[in-house]
């Protein structure tokens, strides 16, 4: 039996078609239940249930053998003990440095408001910029207007967020996706299932570009 930690949301339901191609489908939508165990359809694969941000933690100890995070969360955690070898093309979107529109960035020390406070140091600290990370859990978007930071570390798909809130794209820093991620460990150790699930993912995700 494999175990595969993924998130509720956009990343559950964009995941959903692949889940069914590779004859996977769960047992339940998380959104219609309670349950964090969920069966599929297929019996040796089972979903986890978890918070997008934990998913790296669960594969990365090994109480998931696979997961699919953004690569957002990916940058953020590190990767430590987790192998990434394969780009789900899915929850796509873009982090980016954005600011109030029009406004003129100091050009010395920059205060960033953002949840990505690792990838925003070793954004600019490879630039020899020099910032400020101020740590947020959420609305970013918000910090600009009321003086809390001078910029913000965000995603972006539409840019209606931004818009809506009197931002603008500053820099784009990273394209962002969902990718399958494995414990290194099972890697080695469950070779053959792991390498045969990786391969199924693979033809699932070559056949929905292809579509
Ligand atoms: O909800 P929870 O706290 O558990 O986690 P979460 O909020 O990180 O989960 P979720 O489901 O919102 O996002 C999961 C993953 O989807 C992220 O880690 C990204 O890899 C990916 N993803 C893709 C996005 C977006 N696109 C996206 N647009 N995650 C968030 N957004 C948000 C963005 O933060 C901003 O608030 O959508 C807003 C911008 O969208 P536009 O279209 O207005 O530009
Ligand atoms: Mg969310």
């Amino acid at each position: 039996m494999l175990t595969l930690a993924v998130s509720k949301g956009r990343i559950f339901d964009e995941c959903l078609p692949l889940l069914e191609a590779l004859d996977a489908a769960p047992a339940n939508h998380p959104d219609s239940s309670r349950r964090l165990v969920v069966p599929t359809q297929d019996a040796d694969l089972r979903l986890l249930i978890v918070r997008a941000a934990d998913v790296p933690t669960y594969v990365q100890h090994g109480a998931a053998d696979l997961g699919v995070a953004g690569k957002d969360v990916l940058l953020e955690h590190g990767g430590e003990g987790l192998y990434e070898p394969l780009d789900l093309r899915i929850a796509r979107c873009t982090m980016v440095l954005a600011a109030p529109r029009g406004a003129a960035l100091p050009a010395g020390h920059l205060r960033v408001a953002t949840k990505y406070v690792r990838c925003t140091q070793r954004y600019f600290a490879a630039r020899g910029r020099q910032v400020e990370t101020i740590k947020l859990y959420g609305s970013m978007e918000l910090a600009p207007g009321v003086g809390l930071a001078d910029a913000i570390v965000d995603l972006v798909d539409t840019g209606g967020t931004l818009r809506a809130n009197g931002l603008e794209v500053v820099e784009p820093m990273y394209c962002i996706s969902a990718r399958l991620v494995v414990n290194k460990a099972a890697m080695k150790m469950q070779h053959e299932k792991v390498g045969d699930m990786l391969r199924r993912w693979a033809e699932a995700v070559e056949a929905e570009v292809r579509a």
